[in-house]
């Protein structure tokens, strides 16, 4: 089984592109073959990619969930934006140009898109299992406070509360790296400019618990660098409280 599709909508939201309750349903979860986390009451760690546009998150969070799977250990992919609820919808117009919004409302819906999957990455991380994830609470500070007037403080507000990730896989790339990968594509912030003050902002966000990994190597290389970063993190979590942002 694929990495992809671990979350299959409800029946009443299935064709409502962009409502339905988002999380309300039926989950679909990778079983590892052992399942070493989690049949011992031990929580599932907590993980996330960030980068700029176009670093290879997405291919290489779904590589990580297949490899955790395959050895034994249970993992979900989760992204964020989560464009299927109701909320994501709108995100999703304002990334397409569809609609605009004020700085300030959109970088509090994007919090509110993590908020209302917070019991989804609980009940996940309480069962034992790996929640793997593609953006979090460090995009929505990187790309809101690449805008004029908005201050790294002010962004990181709306997200204050939400669970720490154990480990954060900061793949770095200069906007040029990123640009010999194809043309940024047609979605608001993907400008080179642009690009760059956030790669700044993620700069100024790195903590002790990120690693900041040179993402300019093929995806197989890379993906062996972080699987075995990602190990060693799911097999110590043990009985370490999950901590909360910032
Ligand atoms: N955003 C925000 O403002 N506030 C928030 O709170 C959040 C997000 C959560 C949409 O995000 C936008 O939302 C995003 C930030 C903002 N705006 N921008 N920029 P998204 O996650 O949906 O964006 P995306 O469209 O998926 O792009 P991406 O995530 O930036 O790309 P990626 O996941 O890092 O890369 P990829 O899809 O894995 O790979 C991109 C291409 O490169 C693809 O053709 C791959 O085959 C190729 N690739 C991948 N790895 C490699 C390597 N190692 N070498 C060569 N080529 C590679
Ligand atoms: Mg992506």
């Amino acid at each position: 089984m694929g990495a992809d599709c671990l979350i299959r909508k409800s029946e009443e939201s299935k064709g409502n592109k962009s409502g339905g309750d988002g999380w309300r349903g039926q989950l679909i979860i990778k079983e590892g073959k052992s399942n070493k986390s989690g049949s011992d009451g031990q929580r599932g760690a907590l993980i996330v990619v960030e980068g700029c546009d176009r670093t290879g998150k997405s291919t290489q969070a779904k590589k990580l969930v297949d490899y955790l799977s395959e050895n034994g250990r249970q993992a979900v992919l989760m992204c964020f934006p989560e464009r299927s609820t109701q909320i994501g919808g709108i995100i999703n117009g304002y990334l397409s140009k569809d609609c605009n919004l004020d700085d300030r409302a959109i970088h509090l819906l994007f919090s509110a898109n993590r908020w209302e999957q917070l019991p989804l990455i609980q009940l996940h991380l309480q069962a034992g299992i790996t929640v793997i994830i593609d953006r979090y609470a460090f995009s929505g500070v990187a790309f809101s406070a690449a805008k004029p007037g908005m201050s790294l403080e002010w962004c990181k507000g709306s997200d204050s509360g939400l669970p720490r990730p154990d480990l954060v896989l900061f793949l770095d790339l200069t906007p040029a790296q990123a640009e010999e990968r194809g043309d940024y594509g047609t979605e608001r912030y993907e400008t080179r400019q642009f690009q760059a003050r956030v790669r700044e902002n993620y700069h100024k966000l790195v903590d002790d618990y990120w690693k900041v990994i040179d993402a300019n190597r093929s995806i197989d290389e890379l993906h062996e660098v972080l699987r075995a970063i990602v190990i060693k993190t799911v097999d110590n979590v043990e009985d370490k409280e999950l901590g909360t942002l910032w």
